[in-house]
């Protein structure tokens, strides 16, 4: 059956290949089947600091990046979220809906903020936000990262909570998380997982990363002492995430490379590991750099927020009635 399907990512760095791997390939074959929205969330990046050519110039590559990954604009709608007002509209009464202390229990907050002294009043309202960005469309599914499934469940509450007080008007989104490869980990350190806003950039591999840049990441990728391939994410995550790159790379099952790699030593496996990784992203970054500086991504992005914008005002509105906002309407 055909669902309203909604994702966004944050335009705060490369995408990586834990990015691509845990939702982004997903993302691309939800649309073969579904109505998606897929948004670039440059409202959720400002939670923490940016610079603002930066933030730019990741917003663009960001969207490049989809469209070179397989996002066909025919199927779906790619569009930057500060381009729909609506978002931050309907964020501001999620937040009105929200509880501090529900907001103040999310791992993500207490991770970003953990130490530091100027966090933003963002950080902590980032859930409501997110909660906009998903009930606007009225979205039956949700595809993430299990790094979200906290956020998502909020969501849930939130327009429980929402239907409940005002008017059943919102529709309860499901988290759609994939089994393999929903947590790619850190090549430095592999019970983290991988980030892009990762400070060591040998942690990650970032989809625009050259050949030579990954092949070099993933030989001095941290593993274990031992010297035989076998999958235990508990002893052995550094290896264990390996062979969840590889088997996602070339979309092969993790047994049979635990078969083939049975008498190999680390080396071989690692620079296998490497060209899996080189060959998923080799017509990715040529479809990139085609698109980049192109006028067709500006239209393809002009196309995205006017079928958003259309489509989000409507549940705006609906919301804003069941509130009691503004004045009543003939
Ligand atoms: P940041 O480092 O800026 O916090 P991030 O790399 O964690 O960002 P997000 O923009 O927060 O990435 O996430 C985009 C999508 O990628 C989300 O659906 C998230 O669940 C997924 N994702 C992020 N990191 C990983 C990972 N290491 N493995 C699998 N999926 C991931
Ligand atoms: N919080 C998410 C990004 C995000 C999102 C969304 C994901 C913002 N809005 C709506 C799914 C649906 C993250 O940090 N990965």
């Amino acid at each position: 059956m055909m669902s309203t399907v909604f994702s966004g990512i944050q335009p705060s760095g490369t995408l990586t290949i834990g990015n691509y791997i845990g939702a982004m390939s997903h993302h691309v074959q939800f649309q073969e089947e579904h109505d998606c929205f897929y948004c670039i969330v440059d409202q959720h990046a400002i939670t923490v600091p940016q610079d603002r050519l930066a933030l730019r110039k990741n917003i663009r590559s960001l969207a490049a990046l989809y469209l070179a990954a397989g996002i066909d604009p025919e199927k779906s709608t790619l569009f930057i979220q500060s381009e729909v007002p609506a978002h931050s509209q309907m964020a501001w009464m999620m937040q009105c809906v929200a509880y501090i202390g529900e907001l103040e229990r999310m791992t993500q907050f207490k991770d970003k903020s953990a130490g530091k002294e100027a966090v933003s009043s963002g950080l902590l309202t980032y859930p409501p936000l997110m909660s906009a960005d998903i009930l606007l469309y009225q979205t039956e599914l949700v595809p993430v990262g299990e790094d979200q499934k906290q956020h998502l469940e909020l969501t849930r509450n939130l327009a429980e909570r929402f239907n409940r007080t005002y008017n059943d008007i919102l529709t309860i989104p499901e988290p759609e998380i994939p089994d393999v490869g929903a947590r790619i980990m850190s090549l430095q350190d592999p019970t983290k997982k991988m980030s892009k806003s990762d400070a060591n950039q040998k942690g990650f591999i970032s989809m625009l990363d050259e050949p030579a840049t990954i092949r070099k990441k993933i030989k001095s990728a941290v593993t274990d002492s031992e010297q035989e391939i076998y999958y235990d994410p508990e002893n052995k995550p550094g290896i264990a995430n390996l062979l969840s790159i590889y088997a996602l790379s070339s979309q092969q099952a993790i047994e049979d490379l635990v078969e083939q790699y049975k008498d190999s030593s680390y080396g071989t496996f690692k620079a296998d590991v490497a060209e899996a990784v080189v060959s998923m992203l080799e017509p990715i970054q040529t479809r990139y750099y085609e698109l980049i500086d192109s006028e067709e991504l500006d239209q393809i992005l002009d196309q995205g927020a006017e079928h958003a914008n259309r489509t989000a005002n409507k549940t705006l509105t609906k919301a804003e009635r069941a509130m009691g906002l503004g004045r009543k309407r003939r």
